[in-house]
């Protein structure tokens, strides 16, 4: 495998004005025939297009065959086509075999169905093409099967133009998209499906047909997702001004795919688990996440399809931005602060460890060996902060005048990140050069804040330093939104501080002064995590717990319990002792679980204490076994502490939780997180019959996945002895439904126990495992790669039986084998004899035959 440098950009030398495909479709022999209009752009002589795992039957150019070695030579990867002329009509035909496709890129068969996944370098596993985002063409596709009744939706992009038979007997149909796009959103399907259809009227009058595709008996289950889609549809047009431009919108399920979702022009294709949800069968979180990726697939349209990228390179421009507008979509929905919460989990757990290991890239990275490495929580979810800061620095009105200029300016192109901040400095008049730093350089900036209150002065001095985990970086421009408190908590606006109430930090050190203050403040910076950076804190106790009180953003008042929490954390992992919790904290979660005033939602959230991953991401070299103990150790000190009001806040919110007539509002759901977060640290008091009595209770709301899975979760996790049996009820119940069963196996693979290493290898032999399936595949094994202190057991099983899976997985599907290789890559991390462990099985990897390149990129990152 051989790197790409981001610096060796060439435009293409041909274009290719307009696509006719024709797909002959058969299990094992498709034939793909495809017609290009090419014109010569420069004067390269040759025409090289990518090609991979193809049968070559012919080559036409202009009415005339050509001749092998004379006319054109098929490399591995390549056809190259000898002295072709400035503008040309180029046929080419070639056959493929969808059913042995298990790695799901390019065209495969499963589960009887027939579909494509293009994003990123796919389509030249269908035809020779020129695979690059920069080729924009117009398609026409046509699609034929021998038997109508096995396969009655013949689907595309675009519109539906002609059907019609041949006169050997083929039904077809033919599909015509109007807006050059590129390869990577091109799509096929074919199967039987269920189909529920609705009408969306756009802002501007036009009539949207919206079809979902989904299998034989869940149309009952795609409700939900279709208003989603309204739902997103009509938000786009009220908050960015953007409508739909087709007049059909398809969306296909499907249960074979390898990651969410894709935002196929007119013809997405998803994953199942992000379309099919009813009330039974999912869980509050699954019909967040439904709302979430429908809505991120169709905001592509915008972003993403009708601007589309210039090279892979560029990727967080539509992903970034498209993960900010996907939150923006959700927090409007109205859970705005318990998203923000979540969010922020997921950049400290996840994004903060990519970014301090050996495959630490910039949202926009320089080099790249293979591309699907790169749809990492760095591209997409720091990409989205990034955007997110802009958003902060210039405020949403100025935000959207630099959209809008955006779109004007690059429409129906294939553009760069550049082009997104030049529309935004134009729109703002702003500089953004030092803040173009986000895009170019790795690594997560640590901030320190030193406050001096001169009570003379009545002024407050804040000292603000940042300091790079990368030494070449060079300073950020860091936006940091403040609260500033009053001892009693009351908010203070002094005249330096800017209405926005945003500090702009650019400098390696930075001096704030505030003045009229009559006693000293609590100074909060970072509110609503206004930039992804670390924070050192070094506030006391007092300072923590008064902004837990009283700061106006949900998550700085959740922030400061974490801290509390870490520190507590920290200091047993320091002392080796056992871990004690201040009373003022203990009292303040009793004082939020009591209080009928406080949103459920956010008590449940505060509750939340760090993982074992999430601690282990702020120590540089991580105590496992001390990290396992002192973890658990806070879970049982706040089931114990907290006993009484946990049972209080369940019978409290119990009524709310199960309350059939607003089973989806805002309220429902909040309750229902509480009750399981309570019920979460209440199953740690194995002998109460209290506990006992409520787990059988909340286990027993059939009409509730949430509760019933809450329960399940709570027994299990905290090995009850209820566990056994519910775990067997559950399987019962659910054995008929794949997308249920990965829950099972989920809440099994995540026992922080080190039985849970024979449980996994023990799953891998149940009925409702798959290897072929990657949902069932991360379900269980990427769960466990996650079950950090298992993953990591000194004898080295855990790594074991992670390599053994990744081995398995090499050829029959490398993009899900890599992504369970991730975290195994950060060795360098771990007490020496795991450092030789797990350098032995990253090398035992590297020497494995056929070594797929999204692996061997990794392992060479990871080893060198
Ligand atoms: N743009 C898509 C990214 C993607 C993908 C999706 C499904 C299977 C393989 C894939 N490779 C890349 C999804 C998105 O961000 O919306
Ligand atoms: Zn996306």
């Amino acid at each position: 495998p051989t790197a790409r440098y981001r610096k060796d950009y060439k435009a293409p030398s041909f274009s290719i004005d307009t696509v006719d495909l024709h797909f002959y479709l058969d299990d094992t022999c498709t034939r793909v025939v495809n017609t290009m209009q090419v014109q010569k752009r420069d004067d390269e002589p040759d025409l090289v297009l990518d090609g991979e795992q193809l049968q070559l039957v012919q080559v036409t150019l202009d009415d005339r065959l050509l001749v092998a070695e004379q006319d054109y030579k098929v490399g591995r990867k390549s056809l190259t086509i000898y002295n072709v002329p400035a503008q040309f009509s180029l046929t080419i035909e070639n056959t493929i075999n969808p059913s042995a496709n298990t790695a799901l890129e390019g065209l495969y068969k499963s589960a009887g169905v027939f579909c494509s996944q293009c994003e990123a370098e796919g389509f030249r596993r269908i035809t020779y093409f020129l695979d690059r985002p920069d080729v924009l063409s117009v398609y026409t596709t046509t699609l034929y099967v021998a038997n109508k009744e096995e396969y009655p939706h013949l689907l595309s992009n675009g519109n539906k133009v002609d059907t019609g038979t041949t006169a050997e007997g083929l039904s077809w149909v033919r599909w015509h998209d109007p807006y050059p796009k590129p390869s990577y959103l091109f799509a096929v399907v074919a199967g039987d499906f269920d189909l529920l259809e609705d009408t969306y009227t756009t802002a501007e009058g036009r009539q949207v047909l919206l079809q979902f595709f989904v299998d034989k008996g869940n149309l009952n289950k795609a409700y939900f997702a279709m208003e989603a889609l309204k739902n997103s549809m009509r938000w786009d047009e009220q908050r960015f001004g953007l409508s739909y431009d087709l007049d059909i919108y398809m969306v296909v399920a499907v249960d074979f795919f390898n990651m969410g979702a894709m935002e196929n022009k007119g013809l997405n294709v998803f994953n199942s688990k992000f379309v099919l949800a009813d009330e039974a069968s999912a869980t509050d979180q699954d019909f967040i996440n439904v709302e979430a990726v429908i809505g991120h697939e169709y905001f592509h349209n915008w972003t993403g399809n009708r601007i589309t990228c210039r090279d892979w390179f560029q990727l967080s421009l539509k992903e970034g931005l498209t993960v900010f507008r996907e939150q923006e979509f959700s927090a409007d929905q109205g859970m705005r602060a318990v998203n923000r919460i979540q969010d922020v989990r997921i950049m400290r757990t996840h994004q903060f460890e990519e970014d301090a290991g050996p495959m630490a890239h910039a949202i926009r990275p320089d080099i790249v060996v293979e591309m699907n490495n790169f749809y990492t929580v760095t591209i997409y979810n720091k990409g989205a902060e990034v955007v997110r800061m802009l958003h902060t620095l210039l405020g949403e009105q100025t935000f959207q005048a630099g959209m809008r200029r955006y779109i004007a300016d690059n429409d129906g192109k294939a553009a760069t990140c550049n082009d997104f901040l030049q529309a935004m400095e134009q729109a703002s008049g702003r500089n953004l050069n030092q803040f173009k730093r986000w895009y170019s350089q790795a690594g997560t900036p640590e901030i320190s804040v030193q406050t001096d209150y001169s009570r003379r002065q009545r002024k407050l001095t804040v000292t603000i330093s940042q300091a790079s985990d990368k030494p070449a970086n060079a300073p950020f421009h860091i936006p940091i939104q403040v609260e500033l408190l009053s001892q009693q908590g009351e908010p203070l606006h002094p005249p330096e501080l800017p209405v926005n109430s945003v500090l702009e930090l650019t400098e390696p050190e930075q001096t704030f002064t505030f003045t009229g203050l009559k006693e000293a403040p609590v100074f909060a910076p970072l509110a609503n995590f206004s930039a992804p950076v670390k924070c050192n804190d070094t506030r006391s106790l007092d300072e923590l717990i008064t902004i837990t009180r009283f700061a106006q953003d949900a998550f700085l008042r959740w922030d400061a319990v974490q801290q509390l929490y870490s520190q507590a954390v920290h200091e047993a992992i320091a002392q080796g002792g056992a871990l004690t919790l201040p009373n003022a904290l203990i009292d303040g979660l009793k004082a939020s679980l009591t209080d009928g005033n406080s949103d459920p939602a956010l008590v449940a959230l505060l509750l939340q204490i760090p993982s074992e991953e999430g601690v282990a991401a702020e120590f540089k070299y991580v105590p496992v076994s001390a990290i396992h103990r002192a973890i658990t150790e806070l879970h049982e000190a706040l089931a114990r502490g907290l006993y009484t009001e946990l049972l209080q806040a369940w019978d409290m919110h119990w009524p709310q939780a199960t309350d059939k007539q607003a089973a989806f509002s805002k309220e429902a759901i909040a309750a229902r997180m509480l009750c399981n977060t309570c019920l979460g640290y209440l199953a740690a008091m194995t002998d109460s019959e209290a506990v006992h009595e409520r787990l059988q209770r909340q286990f027993a709301a059939e009409q509730s996945m949430t509760l019933v899975f809450g329960a399940l979760q709570a027994a299990v996790h905290n090995q009850h002895r209820l566990a056994e049996v519910q775990l067997a009820q559950f399987a019962n119940r659910w054995q008929h439904d794949p997308l249920v069963m990965d829950k099972w196996l989920a809440v099994q693979a995540t026992v922080r126990h080190a039985s849970s290493i024979a449980k996994v290898h023990e799953l891998t032999e149940h009925s409702a495992f798959d290897w072929s399936n990657p949902n069932r595949v991360y379900a269980l094994l990427a769960s466990f790669s996650h079950n950090f202190a298992q993953l990591h057991q000194a004898d080295g099983a855990g790594y074991a039986l992670l390599v053994s899976a990744i081995k398995r997985l090499n050829t029959a599907n490398p993009q899900v084998a890599s992504r369970l290789l991730s975290p195994l890559l950060n060795w360098r991390r771990f007490n020496d004899a795991r450092q030789g462990l797990l350098q032995q099985v990253l090398s035992d990897l590297r020497n494995m035959p056929d070594l797929a390149p999204d692996l061997f990129e990794k392992i060479e990152q990871s080893l060198r």
